[in-house]
C-alpha cells in the first residue's frame, strides 16, 4: 500500500487555503493509502516565539484537522516534536545537501521579505522537511503549490543520499491538485496567515462575514457585466458550489444587473453552509478534554516505530552503526 504524508504548521488558525490546498485531499487519501499526518511544531518555531501561542495553536490545529475529517482509526496523526529522531536524520541529510540548493529556496526569500527573521532554522527548513518525509518512507505528499519547490529539494536530497550510500529512501512525489493549488485570499494574493488575508474556518462568524464582504473587487457599475476571469469571488465560489450553481453564478455576473455585494452574499451563504458541519464537529471536540492529546500520543507511538526503523537504516548506511 502506498504511503501518504503531509504536515501543517501550527503558526496560526486554519484557513480555507489550507483546507482546499491540502487537508481535503489528505482526508480523501485515508481510504486509499496508508496515511500519516502531523502538526509541524518544530517548523512553527521559525515564526512563533511565544510558547503559549505555540501550544494553543498546536491544540487548535489538531482539533481543526480532526474536525475536517481526519480519522485516527485510519491515519497516524502526531506532533512532529514527539519524534526527535527527525533531527538526527535532518543532520545526516544536511551533510550531503549543497548550500546552493537551499540558497535557491523561494520560500526563505519570501518569508524574510515578509519580515521573518533570517535564522539558520528558517534557512535549513527544507532539510527538516525532507527528513519529515523520508523518515516515514513517504511516497505521496499532498500539498499546495507553495510547497512544490520544497518537494523538489526533498527529491534531490533523497536521490543524492541513495546514490552516495545505497538505496535507503523512497523518492517522494508531490500531489498538487491544479484547481486548488493556490487559493486566493481576500486581497487576491495567495491566502496566507502572514498576509492577513485569510478566511479562518473556525474563527468568529461575524469576522468571517466581514472578511467575505470585504473581498477585493473592481469598480464595475451595478448594471454592467462583471469580469469573471481572475475574479476572487468566482475562484472561491467554485470551491463550494455544485457545477450548475457555479455556471449560474458565472452567467449572472456576465449578464450584469447586480452589484458585487450581491455575489459576496451568495458566496458567504455557500461558505457558511459548506463549513457548518465541520464547525459543529470542532465544537464537539472542544468539549472532549484529553481526546486530542490521546489521539496524538497514540499516533506518536506508531510514527516513532516507523521512524526508528528508517533511522537505523540511514545510520547503518552512513557508517554510524557497525
Ligand atoms: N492559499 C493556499 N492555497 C493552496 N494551498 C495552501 N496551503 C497554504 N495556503 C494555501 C497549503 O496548506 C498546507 C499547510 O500549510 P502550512 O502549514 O505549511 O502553512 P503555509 O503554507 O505556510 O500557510 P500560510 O497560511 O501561507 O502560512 P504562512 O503565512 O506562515 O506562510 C500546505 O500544504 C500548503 O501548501
Amino acid at each position: 500500500m502506498r504511503r501518504v504524508l503531509s504536515g501543517i504548521q501550527p503558526s496560526g488558525f486554519l484557513h480555507i487555503g489550507n483546507y482546499f490546498g491540502m487537508i481535503k485531499r489528505a482526508i480523501e487519501w485515508q481510504d486509499k493509502a496508508e496515511t500519516l499526518y502531523f502538526i509541524a511544531d518544530y517548523h512553527a518555531l521559525t515564526s512563533i516565539k511565544d510558547p503559549q501561542h505555540l501550544s494553543q495553536y498546536v491544540r487548535k490545529i489538531a482539533m481543526a484537522f480532526l474536525a475536517c475529517g481526519l480519522d485516527p482509526a485510519k491515519s497516524i496523526f502526531f506532533r512532529q516534536s514527539a519524534i526527535p529522531e527527525v533531527h538526527e536524520l535532518a543532520w545526516i541529510l544536511s551533510s550531503i545537501t549543497p548550500f546552493g540548493l537551499l540558497e535557491r529556496s523561494h520560500s526563505f526569500k519570501d518569508k524574510v521579505a515578509k519580515g521573518l527573521s533570517p535564522t539558520v532554522a528558517l534557512f535549513s527548513y527544507p532539510v527538516l522537511m525532507t527528513a519529515d518525509i523520508l523518515l516515514y518512507q513517504s511516497e505521496i505528499i499532498p500539498v499546495g503549490q507553495d510547497q512544490k519547490q520544497h518537494l523538489e529539494i526533498a527529491r534531490d536530497i533523497a536521490k543524492k543520499f541513495n546514490n552516495t550510500f545505497g538505496e535507503v529512501f523512497r523518492i517522494p512525489e508531490p500531489d498538487i491538485q491544479e484547481e486548488v493549488a493556490i487559493i486566493p485570499g481576500i486581497d487576491g494574493q495567495k491566502m496566507s496567515k502572514s498576509y492577513n488575508n485569510t478566511l479562518e474556518i473556525f474563527g468568529d462568524l461575524e469576522e468571517f462575514k466581514r472578511r467575505v464582504m470585504s473581498i477585493k473587487t473592481d469598480s464595475t457599475p451595478i448594471e454592467a457585466p462583471k469580469p469573471t476571469k481572475g475574479s476572487i469571488l468566482v475562484a472561491l465560489y467554485k470551491l463550494v458550489a455544485t457545477d450548475s450553481e457555479y455556471q449560474e453564478f458565472i452567467a449572472s455576473m456576465e449578464k450584469g444587473g447586480h452589484g458585487y455585494a450581491y455575489y459576496k452574499k451568495l458566496l458567504l451563504e455557500k461558505l457558511l453552509a459548506y463549513f457548518q458541519p465541520i464547525r459543529e464537529r470542532y465544537k464537539e471536540l472542544e468539549e472532549k478534554p484529553g481526546y486530542v492529546e490521546e489521539v496524538l500520543a497514540d499516533g506518536a507511538y506508531k510514527a516513532r516505530m516507523i521512524a526508528q526503523e528508517t533511522l537505523t537504516k540511514a545510520r547503518r548506511a552512513v557508517g554510524l552503526l557497525d
